[in-house]
């Protein structure tokens, strides 16, 4: 028998283009499939291309079922994202990382659960990139907790640093700015 997650989530991704800006950006948006039980999830990480291997300039987006990768999304215009870069001589275990990280969203292991959006990993030239999307950053111990969790699913150490961006910019509040 299959066994439900707690919320459906859909992976999505975005294939690089030459003349991308924010006007055209969610063209290149596609949704791949939808997650509804723990065997989908493996189903999908066993067949679906692994991270480490989509082009410069692509990204993979594993959110919640109605909540789309975007700023615009009413569920993430107020909130920002976690985010750490791994220079890519760290990339070695990257894929595992970033299934950690899925395990972590899907599981509902952050204590703030209903705060989280979803995940989105990024491949660069110079770097591999995966941030976590947050609903509201009103609540910052809350949001710092979130932070603070998702630093271990990464596996980072002490002397790493994961910074809290608002999409917004935060309007030159700096105060919105955290690290963990
Ligand atoms: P990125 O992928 O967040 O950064 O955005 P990076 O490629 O430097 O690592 C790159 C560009 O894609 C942005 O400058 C926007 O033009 C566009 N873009 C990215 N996102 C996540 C959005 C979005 O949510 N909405 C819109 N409209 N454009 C976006």
């Amino acid at each position: 028998s299959l066994h439900p997650l707690q919320h459906e989530w859909v992976l999505w991704y975005d294939s690089p283009n030459k003349r991308i800006n924010s006007q055209n950006w969610s063209q290149n948006l596609k949704e791949v499939v939808e997650i509804s039980t723990v065997e989908e999830f493996w189903g999908v990480i066993n067949n679906v291309v692994s991270a480490i291997e989509i082009p410069f300039g692509a990204n993979f987006h594993l959110f919640k079922k109605g909540i789309k990768p975007m700023w615009e999304d009413p569920a993430n215009a107020h909130g920002g994202k976690w985010s750490f870069n791994f220079g890519r001589t760290r990339g070695d275990n990257i894929n595992e990382v970033w299934i950690n990280t899925l395990l972590g969203a899907i599981g509902e292991t952050f204590e703030d659960h209903d705060n989280i959006c979803g995940l989105v990993f990024s491949n660069r030239r110079v770097m591999f990139k995966i941030g976590l999307w947050v609903k509201s950053n009103d609540d910052k111990v809350k949001n710092k907790e979130t932070g603070a969790h998702f630093k271990r699913l990464l596996g980072l150490g002490e002397n790493d640093s994961l910074e809290y961006q608002p999409h917004d910019g935060g309007h030159g509040d700096n105060s919105q700015k955290l690290v963990v």
